[in-house]
């Protein structure tokens, strides 16, 4: 099957399940269409997974987990395998940047230059790290000595959304595999092909059979059947905080399966008046129309201190013209459409509340074009705390700006939010940055900076927008269990 968009031509070679290491069709036989948002066009048909399909994918990945090599590895073989991987996955950097640029509407610079290479070093970042997984000595009392173990937990569910396919993926497979876990991955149902692709390397790099298995398929069928699966020993979710909560809900009355969850933010971007201004502006527009705002650090909440506030508005909304909507294929356009039709009806509906609430409409907030789910760059000026679009995660190309006036003020209305992802700091001041640093209630503080996400950084919530880590070392916890072993020693001298 090939698809067309934009001028650019894309043979899709992969539409079905990965199931022990083979592609195959869904047992009931069903599929749906994944749509181009650029186009509004079917790309192609993908085979749908159900709960018959999960099953099936969780007895192979329980079968590679008891029986298989991929846990009994040594650590170094494990690496030299997700070296391997990386290698690939490199090597075919532009078919899977050009898949999720149809699939996801995401413009080839970011996929290309940002998406995938970050993929490519997840994997190398994990690889070096599945030969240092060990436990500390423990000295229990004089007659007991005692060490712990750091065993792979299982059998883990992946669930993961649209925004980034292959980041996504990335962030929760590689820190899995390297500790020599076994899994069950449920893209979305709105971009399911780029997992397909990385499934295939995933066999050429020499991954056994059965260690990653791709369902494909909707949330409330797939993605229920391995939150509630009893033979599935943890998840992994990232996703609305909605769905978090059934998530969590089905792990609780199934298996108590741990779970990790990644649900958004509405983060605050703070600029205090004496900023490094030119700064400021390109962070917050970077920080917020990134990935046509499609991202769960956005800065939506722009606070700027009265005494720059009308100047900062004035340019922020001058430098926004600047950012290009186009062609995703050409290398110099930074806008695409929103992901899917619903996110672009959702986007629109709060831009028509900050509307309605009195917010005023400084820029952009209307569709654009005439095919495909574009949505201008938007900017909203005098909004106010309780105002929905200040409350509530857009996921789109839109900025609220908010006028404060004092450190402590600011600190409280950035922490008055469910949320608690991330934060950005903009001052010159070493005082004030240290005390915004700490007090603000989040996963993640950039100062002077924004969007500092790294392979080796940590990145994961306060609050409701979740808990557990992925990247870093600490995103190898979630896949890890504790044992602690114990044993007499007599006639210790100590
Ligand atoms: O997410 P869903 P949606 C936020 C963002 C966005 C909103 C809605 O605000 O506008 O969520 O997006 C699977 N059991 N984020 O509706 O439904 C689903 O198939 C198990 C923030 O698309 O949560 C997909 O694979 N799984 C975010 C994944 O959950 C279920 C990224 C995410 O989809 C399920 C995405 C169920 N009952 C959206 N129902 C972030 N934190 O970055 C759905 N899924």
């Amino acid at each position: 099957m090939s698809s067309k968009s934009n001028g650019a031509t894309n043979e899709i070679k992969f539409t079905k399940l990965f199931i022990n290491g083979q592609f195959v069709d869904s047992l009931l036989g069903k599929t749906f269409e994944t749509t181009n948002p650029t186009t509004e066009e079917i790309i192609t048909r993908v085979a749908e997974g159900t709960k018959e399909d999960v099953d099936l994918a969780v007895k192979a990945a329980r079968n590679a987990f008891d029986h298989g090599p991929w846990p009994r590895l040594s650590g170094q073989a494990r690496r030299k395998i997700l070296l391997k991987f990386a290698d690939l996955i490199e090597e075919n950097v532009e078919e899977l940047a050009t898949l999720d640029v149809i699939d996801g509407g995401k413009p080839i610079s970011l996929s290309r230059s940002l998406e995938i290479p970050t993929v490519v070093e997840l994997f190398r970042y994990y690889a070096g790290a599945a030969d240092k997984i060990h436990g500390t000595t423990l000295k229990m009392s004089t007659s007991i000595h005692a060490y712990t173990l750091r065993e792979p937990i299982g059998v883990v569910g992946h669930i993961i959304p649209w925004n980034f396919p292959s980041q996504g993926f990335a962030m929760k497979v590689a820190p899995a595999l390297a500790v020599g876990c076994t899994m069950v991955v449920k893209p979305s149902e709105q971009t399911p092909l780029s997992a397909l692709f990385y499934a295939h390397l995933s066999k050429l790099a020499g991954i056994p059979d059965g260690v990653i298995n791709i369902v494909n398929g909707f949330g409330e069928t797939a993605g229920a059947a391995i939150s509630s699966h009893m033979d599935i020993d943890t998840v992994s979710f990232t996703g609305s905080m909605e769905v978090g909560r059934l998530v969590m809900q089905a792990a609780a009355t199934s298996n108590l399966k741990p779970v990790l969850l990644e649900l958004g933010g509405k983060s605050p971007f703070i600029v205090f008046d004496d900023a490094d201004f030119d700064k400021a502006i390109d962070l917050a527009i970077y920080g917020n129309f990134i990935n046509k705002g499609e991202i769960c650090v956005a800065g939506s909440r722009v606070f700027v201190q009265e005494g720059i506030h009308d100047a900062f508005v004035n340019k922020l909304a001058e430098k926004t013209k600047d950012w290009t909507i186009g062609d995703l294929f050409d290398p110099t356009t930074r806008h695409g459409p929103q992901s899917n039709k619903q996110q672009y009806e959702k986007v629109l509906s709060l831009i028509e509340h900050g509307k309605k609430e009195g917010a005023t409409l400084l820029i952009g907030g209307r569709p654009f074009g005439k095919k495909g789910y574009y949505i201008e760059p938007t900017i909203f000026t005098d909004v106010t705390d309780d105002m929905i679009i200040a409350k509530e995660e857009i996921f789109g190309p839109v900025i609220s700006v908010l006028k404060f006036k004092t450190i402590d003020e600011v600190i409280k209305r950035a922490n008055a939010t469910k949320y608690g992802l991330a934060a950005g700091v903009m001052t010159k001041n070493i005082d004030i940055a240290n005390t915004v640093s700490r007090s603000i209630r989040a996963g993640a503080v950039w100062v002077n900076c924004f969007l500092a996400l790294d392979k080796d950084a940590p990145h994961g919530g306060y609050k409701m927008s979740g808990f557990g880590k992925e990247s870093g070392i600490e995103g190898l916890d979630h896949y890890l269990h504790v044992k602690t072993v114990a044993t007499p020693i007599y006639d210790s001298p100590w």
